[in-house]
């Protein structure tokens, strides 16, 4: 039977088969796949085949995985070699920022969008908590909402304690599978107990504590919405860790930059002090946000060192 992978603790998983059954299953063997060592061969969202155990109530057996639309990848936190397949055949990734309670650099959004592009998944930015907001976290917001719309990604505020902003989240999310991230404590679960509180999930609070480490969901898993599409909740993370982008490739998945690099003088121009360069002269020129190719040179840095 066909099923599709709705939680993934790594050894053992929860599957909704076609009648819309929601079943325990293990694997089988060893699974590779497209050559990836991946710390997790199934994730969120696969399309599997299984049976149904012989002598087993109710458990059955994943033995096939059927191929992915699209996945992402991450950088395992423990060991930098190795990928976590996040989730897979996805619609849209969503991350959940917020600026204060916890803070969420721009950094980690830029390697958000960078991974991505990179898996060709589109990217929403929603800014959560904004009844914490006071001027320097507003106008903060504002720089970003600009930065981040000026290249096409939709960015919305929103606040689960005042009950704002709920509604235009929910619209882009009606009838797709969305993958759901951002560090631990932004309001991830929260957010779908907001919207569907059947389903109670486990949240905690933060106040008081410095945000790090400490993880309320411990398992990516995924939920039908009553009025159609699905969402992953994941574990909040710290990093943002990029796998299989080069430096050579990283500025494509700038979308404001790749626009321009033909037009370099070099067509191996990293855009860093090469002559001729177009991303340093719209840099100058204002046409590229000066914190964005901060971002690029310090995820340039960052693959330099990894890939060693
Ligand atoms: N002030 C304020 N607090 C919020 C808001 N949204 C969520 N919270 C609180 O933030 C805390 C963390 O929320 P969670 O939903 O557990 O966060 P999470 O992103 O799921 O965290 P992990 O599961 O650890 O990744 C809870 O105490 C929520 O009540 C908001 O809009 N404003
Ligand atoms: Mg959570
Ligand atoms: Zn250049």
């Amino acid at each position: 039977m066909k099923a599709i992978v709705y939680k993934s603790t790594g050894s053992w998983y929860v599957v909704k088969t076609e009648s819309g059954e929601m079943i325990n299953a293990r694997i089988k063997g060893v699974f590779r796949i497209d050559d990836i060592t991946s710390t997790n061969p199934i994730a969120v969202g696969d399309e599997v085949e299984a049976d149904m155990e012989s002598g087993q109530e109710s458990v059955a057996m994943i033995h096939n995985i059927l191929p992915r639309r699209n996945y992402i990848n991450r950088q395992s936190p423990a060991h930098k070699m190795h990928h976590h397949i996040v989730a897979a055949n996805l619609d849209q990734s969503l991350l959940f920022a917020t600026l204060k309670d916890p803070k969420t650099s721009q950094g980690f959004i830029d390697r958000f969008v960078v991974t991505c592009e990179a898996y060709h998944v589109p990217a929403i930015i929603v800014f959560n908590k904004a009844d914490l907001y006071r001027k320097k976290e507003r106008d903060k917001f504002a720089e970003l909402k600009e930065i981040y719309t000026d290249i096409g990604y939709p960015v919305i505020l929103m606040s689960l304690k005042d009950n704002s902003g709920i509604p235009e989240v929910m619209n882009l999310l009606k009838d797709k599978t969305t993958l759901l991230s951002g560090h631990s404590g932004v309001g991830k679960s929260s957010f779908i107990n907001a919207v569907f509180p059947a389903l109670s999930l486990k949240t905690q609070d933060v106040s008081g504590w410095s945000g790090k480490g400490l993880h309320t969901t411990t398992f990516a898993e995924m939920f039908d919405w009553p009025f159609g599409g699905r969402i992953i909740d994941t574990p909040g993370m710290r990093e943002f860790g990029l796998v299989d982008i080069s430096r050579q490739e990283l500025s494509h998945y700038f979308r404001e930059m790749v626009k321009l690099i033909n037009e370099c003088q070099f067509n191996n121009c990293m855009h860093i002090n090469e002559p001729g360069c177009a991303i340093k002269k719209a840099l100058e020129e204002g046409r590229i946000h000066v914190e964005r190719y901060i971002s690029y040179c310090t995820i340039l840095d960052s693959i330099n060192e990894h890939s060693y």
